[in-house]
């Protein structure tokens, strides 16, 4: 039979996979195959090259190619470095914190509500504290979404309350009560100086110092945020890159049904 060429194959593959000792792949099983990119302040010369090299070595990469080079000023030069990582790692042993709950489409959610509360639920968002980015709670909450996920504006049975960026905790934590919000959805870009875990950590902290965190499901979302991080900051949950408006509110809606809120 045709397939037995692809039996053996298949054999050879699966038996030089180990998943304790695991690495890159390249182009074949185990060979650590990496390539990196990185800018160095020297100008672009055989000397610069060598640099990078040896920059690579440090960073564990055997034999290291310069596949790419160009300067971006006189005394700047980007590179592409390819070469294979020494390293691996114990896949086995990893454990990983994430949000569980299953993804609703948005009529779906819709209908969810519908039966569970019976009315439309209120969620207000912002980008919070000194932080200006706004594309990540907008792809969130914006009518026409991101990347094919329709925003929360757009949910029949949602009314949604982007309220942008640089909101201070005390004034989000005023407009959520007045809008007599059920969840809270904070977005946070900047994590230089770990500004993001200040300024996370204080709105629980408000949130609890005025008796209110029990009222609300308070997620978190960003491109450096994890579930872990979130619920080590006293959050329902955390949601990062690659994160859209159903997984969020499929969160939202099924946790608040567990929790008994109506
Ligand atoms: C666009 C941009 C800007 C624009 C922002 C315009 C705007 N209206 O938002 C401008 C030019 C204003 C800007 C300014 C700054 N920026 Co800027 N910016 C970016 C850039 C290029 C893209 C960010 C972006 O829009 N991503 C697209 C969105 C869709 O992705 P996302 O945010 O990850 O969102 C997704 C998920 O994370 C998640 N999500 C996000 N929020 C939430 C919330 C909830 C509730 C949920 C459920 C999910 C969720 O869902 C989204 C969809 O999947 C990034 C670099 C990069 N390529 O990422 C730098 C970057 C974020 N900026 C950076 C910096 C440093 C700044 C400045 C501080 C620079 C300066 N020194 O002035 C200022 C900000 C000043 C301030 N006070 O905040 C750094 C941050 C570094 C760090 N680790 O802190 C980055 C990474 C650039 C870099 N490599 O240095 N920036």
């Amino acid at each position: 039979m045709s397939s037995g060429l692809y039996n053996t194959h298949k054999i050879d593959f699966d038996t030089t996979l180990d998943l304790t000792r695991l690495k890159p792949y390249g182009d074949t099983m185990n060979d650590g195959k990496v390539q990196t990119s990185f800018t160095l302040p020297v100008k672009d010369d055989a000397k610069g090259e060598e640099a990078a090299r040896q920059i690579a070595r440090k960073m564990g990469l055997e034999e290291p190619n310069v596949a790419y080079h160009a300067p971006l000023d006189k005394e700047f030069t980007f590179y592409v470095v390819y070469g294979s990582c020494v390293h691996s790692i114990n896949y086995e042993d990893i454990h990983v914190m994430t949000v569980e709950s299953d993804v609703m489409s948005m009529e779906e959610t819709n209908d969810f509500i519908r039966e569970h509360f019976g009315r439309k639920l209120v969620v207000v968002g912002a980008s919070t504290g000194t932080d200006a980015h706004t594309v990540g709670i907008d792809a969130i909450m914006n009518r026409k979404g991101f990347a094919g996920h329709y925003g929360l504006e757009r949910y029949e049975m949602l009314e949604a309350y982007n309220l942008g960026s640089q909101i201070p905790n005390e004034e989000f934590i005023k407009k959520a009560v007045a809008l007599h919000a059920d969840a809270l959805l904070i977005s946070q870009t900047v994590t230089q100086k770990d500004v993001h875990i200040q300024n996370l950590t204080e709105l629980i902290e408000l949130l609890e110092a005025e008796g209110l965190r029990d009222r609300f499901i308070v997620v978190c979302g960003g491109p450096r945020i994890t579930h872990e991080l979130a619920k080590e900051l006293g959050y329902d949950a955390g949601f990062g890159a690659g994160t859209y408006a159903d997984d969020n509110i499929s969160f939202i809606v099924t946790e608040m049904v567990k929790r008994g809120i109506r």
